[in-house]
């Protein structure tokens, strides 16, 4: 995600945790205001392309080897590529965070690093390997040339909340307040008990693979639903931004769930 989505699914994942999860937190990150999950939750992306944050650099995503939209699917052994991605990298700093052996500087860095990975494996287009993630598709969006990833990292969740009118902070916050609220008393209510059905602490790899396939299979139905070819060029600000807007307000309000009922089991195995 852009930092809108990063920015709301930790403000998300805040309303959600234990009081305990919260104070853990507060305490790790050194940060006693509401914002001490989302002021963190874009550091992964400032640090990717310095010298010493290069080896992350594929932390991000996994590139599901399949066939959009004919065929959707994600294998570990296939697609996680030598260097990580973003399945064994949330298993692997989720272990750090809980570490009592690392000293607190590299846990509340680890944490930092599970708060973004939740979020980038709630973006479709993190979950697949057509064009670099969809990096190298030239589209329009309201007459204007981006790629389609930027489209699904950044666009459709800005015109989702009505524009970027105020600061990024104030409207991440608006947004998560309304998802919470749906979440708990409105549309997601129903479904959202449903979303934690695949979360396995002891199992990270299985809990991250499971939402990472839900989250391929929206790559086959709602990002390439004609296949690649035919999105090149496209002006996707109209009717294609219609059916991405809800999948995006779904996605973000799953990843701010799952976050908080993550990080309140990092807090029940660090007490
Ligand atoms: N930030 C902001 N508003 C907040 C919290 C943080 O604009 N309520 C910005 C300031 C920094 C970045 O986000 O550029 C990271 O903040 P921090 O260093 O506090 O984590
Ligand atoms: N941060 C850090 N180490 C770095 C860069 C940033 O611990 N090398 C922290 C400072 C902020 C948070 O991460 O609390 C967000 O950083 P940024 O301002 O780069 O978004
Ligand atoms: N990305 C991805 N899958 C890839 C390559 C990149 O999901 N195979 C993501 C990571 C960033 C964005 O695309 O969010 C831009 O990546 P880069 O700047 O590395 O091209
Ligand atoms: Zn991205
Ligand atoms: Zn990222």
């Amino acid at each position: 995600w852009g930092s809108l989505g990063h920015i709301t699914t930790a403000y998300l994942a805040s309303h959600f945790v234990s009081n305990t999860t919260e104070a853990v937190f507060k305490e790790l990150l050194k940060n006693d205001n509401a914002d001490y999950l989302a002021s963190v939750a874009s550091w992964a992306d400032s640090v990717r392309y310095t010298k010493w944050g290069r080896f992350t650099k594929t932390f991000h995503f996994i590139d599901a080897h399949d066939d959009p939209p004919r065929s959707c699917n994600v294998d570990f052994e296939r697609d996680c590529k030598e260097t990580g991605c973003v399945i064994n990298a949330l298993a692997n700093y989720t272990e750090q965070v809980v570490d009592t052996a690392l000293p607190e500087w590299q846990r509340a860095q680890a944490a930092k690093f599970v708060i973004h990975f939740v979020g980038d494996l709630h973006q479709p287009l993190h979950n697949e390997d057509v064009a670099l993630g969809g990096n190298r598709i030239h589209v329009l969006w309201d007459g204007r040339g981006y790629n389609l990833h930027h489209v699904w990292d950044s666009s459709i969740a800005e015109k989702w909340i009505g524009g970027l009118h105020g600061k990024p902070y104030d409207l991440a916050l608006k947004w998560a307040n309304q998802l919470a609220v749906e979440i708990t008393d409105g549309k997601f209510t129903p479904e959202s008990e449903g979303w934690l059905k695949d979360l396995d602490y002891k199992d990270p790899i299985s809990t991250a693979m499971a939402w990472s396939r839900e989250c391929n299979a929206l790559v086959c139905t709602h990002v390439f639903p004609e296949g690649p070819k035919a999105i090149v060029g496209q002006e996707l600000g109209g009717d294609y931004f219609k059916a991405a807007g809800p999948v995006i307000e779904k996605q973000v309000a799953r990843a701010g769930y799952r976050m908080g009922a993550w990080l309140d089991q990092i807090a029940n195995d660090y007490l």
